[in-house]
């Protein structure tokens, strides 16, 4: 009886081991800071929140009002006929594909409306409609120009001479604008990919029509009682996967690079150490670069930096969360603050005066940390605000881009002397090279001469490179932070595999020094070392944001061309990897990278566990219709050797296994073979 109960007490909350929770010593401190300051963080929470396991093997179906319909895999697994069904009858194959190409829309949708907002800002500069962004890269320009069928040259009297840039930069906001939403036709940049794995994807039925209708036909045919055949599910999550990739991904770091520049080579620092005490530190973090080269560019000035001085700062320190961090950083060497798992961290340091957010990967709970403290949390997206009400919302218009972002910075530099809390910022950081491209790694490893990836390729077949890794992604609080990451990437280098990285596994290995071309001689395997040590590269070479992902498949495309490796992205020895995923638009990376060909494994977990039809289907026999498939490793070290052993496996294909048994040859053995 309910009078008979006796009051229980609250619980108090668990909260993480700190050491349990993260490898990273900068990361550590500042989650015991958080304990000693009473503060809760994600890495707490995630003590006394444990996941759904029925949402975690992917057959919860909450799609209809008449459930959510719960069909676990017990232990035992089913023998013979699967009994389970939904209310309408679904199985647990509709129902983890419904789920997972639901996951890939969200992914894509993201990547591709933050592409979307580039796009637009690209239109307004190219039509001088602001005087904050223009055309900076004109020779990228005439290159996405070609791919999107805009002409570069005009005839006048008979001569051919190159058509004014204006011209050409209004026409490529236009069609680029329309791969959104076009009525006929497919888009663009699929013809960028190897000729086979074009004609592969037509014959499978999956080129993308424009972008939004993939993803919106996605939801269509996942409400009650559309498709119930998992193949055909899968094969839209496929054609909508493509269109982000090689499409809104793709045409988002294009035109920001028309816009804001290509990367190339660039030194700077990573982890909460960049931050600095006798400065104003504003922290950016989000996704999309519109709003950051803005602050970039404002912060940099002298009247700002005056302004600082005023204030009894030395200065205004600029770093960055996230993708966010990792696009400021390729394009002008702004330091790293950290990964997806530190943003509360930045703030729990008592030296963030401001922090800045556009989308994407953003807390809610940044709020209420920033309660905590003096810190401005500042939202400036019209798509992305906050409920609470300490979040000042200053939205971005690239009209006014200049005076949003003084604005921004101004009241950060106006927060300076109102710092209240001890200040605490860790020690940690490393130097890190960063800032490769499809363009600097043709340069670095092709040379000015050859311009080409032929030396690239010729180090893959000689076997000193053994292989290319892709290992890009989230962190999750699920598992412990960077452990994952760092083990596979070092795993990989280890066996001569050279990494290409992105997103957060970028910042994750940057912190741990393995951006640096000294790294080599540490960690890697000895051909990849002496590569390394010979172009002067980083075995790990960061490539940028999520959406630069786009890079790895134009690199990968640039490999083939290059000849001597096959005909396609999926003859390559290369595999892919997340191995800390959490997010949607990791589920789409992952698959446009499989539908690109790609072996590709994921760690923590995959949330088709509960349907081993249907996960078969993605690991199996996906590779026989796509020549890449899905995997899932929990276990790092197992991880990357799955990917080793894939890659070993294409070499075999390839004839080239063999060049990889390098012979040691004495004194004598050498001067007989040389008088030979
Ligand atoms: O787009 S890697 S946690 S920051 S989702 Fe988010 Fe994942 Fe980090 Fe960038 Ni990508």
């Amino acid at each position: 009886m309910v009078e008979n109960k006796q009051a229980t007490e609250p619980k108090t909350p668990k909260l993480a081991d700190p050491v349990e929770a993260s490898i990273d010593p900068a990361t550590q401190q500042m989650i015991q800071r958080a304990h000693e300051l009473g503060i809760e963080t994600a890495f707490d929470r995630a003590v006394t929140l444990k996941p759904c396991n029925i949402g975690n093997q992917g057959t919860c179906c909450k799609n209809c009002g008449m459930g959510p319909c719960r069909l676990p895999l017990t232990k035992a697994g089913v023998d013979g006929e699967d009994p389970r069904k939904g209310i309408c009858g679904a199985t647990p194959n509709t129902i983890a594909a419904r789920n997972f190409i639901r996951m890939i829309a969200g992914g894509a949708a993201a990547h591709s409306d933050h592409g979307r907002s580039v796009a637009e800002v690209f239109q307004s500069a190219a039509r001088k409609e602001t005087d904050a962004y223009r055309i900076k890269d004109t020779r990228k320009l005439i290159e996405v120009a070609k791919w999107l069928g805009v002409a570069t040259t005009v005839e006048v009297d008979g001569q051919t001479l190159d058509r004014d840039t204006d011209e050409i930069a209004v026409e490529v906001g236009e069609i680029a604008l329309n791969e959104w939403g076009k009525a006929e036709g497919e888009l663009h940049f699929l013809k960028r990919a190897p000729q086979p794995r074009y004609e592969l994807w037509k014959k499978h039925g999956v080129l993308p029509r424009n972008i939004d209708r993939e993803i919106v036909e996605i939801m269509h045919r996942t409400h009650i009682g559309v498709d119930q055949d998992y193949r055909n599910l899968i094969k839209q999550g496929t054609r909508a996967a493509i269109a982000d990739g090689w499409g809104g991904s793709m045409l988002a770091t294009e035109l920001q690079d028309i816009l804001f520049g290509t990367p190339y080579p660039l030194a700077s620092e990573a982890n909460l150490g960049v931050m600095k005490q006798d400065m104003v530190n504003i922290v950016i973090h989000g996704h999309e670069p519109v709003l950051s080269e803005m602050i970039v560019a404002v912060a940099g000035t002298r009247e700002m930096q005056d302004y600082a001085r005023s204030k009894g700062a030395k200065g205004i320190q600029l770093s960055g969360i996230c993708c966010t961090a990792n696009e400021i950083l390729q394009r002008h060497g702004v330091p790293l603050c950290g990964t997806f798992l530190q943003q509360e961290l930045a703030i729990i340091t008592g030296a963030c005066d401001a922090m800045v957010v556009d989308i994407q990967c953003i807390f809610q709970n940044l709020a209420n940390v920033a309660k905590c403290f003096h810190t401005k949390l500042i939202t400036t997206h019209p798509i992305a605000r906050m409920e609470q009400d300490n979040v000042l919302h200053i939205e971005f218009d690239e009209h006014h881009a200049l005076e949003d972002a003084k604005k921004i910075v101004m009241l950060a530099v106006d927060n300076f002397q109102n710092r209240r809390a001890e200040v605490m910022i860790p020690k940690h950081k490393s130097p890190i090279v960063a800032g490769f491209g499809v363009e600097s790694v043709e340069y670095h490893l092709g040379g000015v001469f050859r311009g080409s990836y032929f030396t690239l390729n010729d180090n893959i077949i000689n076997g000193r490179i053994r292989g290319i890794g892709g290992v890009v992604g989230c962190n999750n609080v699920r598992t412990r932070h960077n452990e994952g990451h760092l083990q596979v990437v070092k795993e990989l280098i280890k066996n001569d595999i050279i990494v290409l990285t992105t997103g957060c596994n970028a910042i994750a290995c940057a912190m741990e020094g393995l951006l640096t071309p000294e790294s080599a001689k540490v960690f890697c395997g000895p051909g990849l070392a002496e590569v390394c040590e010979t172009v002067g590269i980083p075995p790990v070479l960061h490539m940028g944001s999520c959406v630069d992902n786009s890079r790895i498949l134009l690199a990968a495309t640039e490999v083939v061309k290059a000849g001597g490796l096959g005909k396609d992205i999926s003859d390559l020895p290369a595999a892919g990897s997340a191995p800390e995923w959490m997010s949607e638009k990791a589920i789409s990376i992952g698959h446009y990278f499989v539908a690109s060909g790609v072996y590709t494994v994921f760690g923590v977990t995959l949330p088709v566990s509960g349907a081993p039809v249907f996960q078969k289907y993605l690991f199996e026999e996906f590779e026989k219709l796509y020549g890449g498939m899905w995997d899932l490793e929990v276990d790092p070290i197992k991880h990357a050797r799955k990917m080793i052993a894939h890659i070993d496996k294409k070499r075999q294909a390839l004839g080239i296994d063999r060049a990889r048994e390098r012979i040691m040859v004495d004194m004598a053995t050498r001067r007989a073979l040389e008088n030979a």
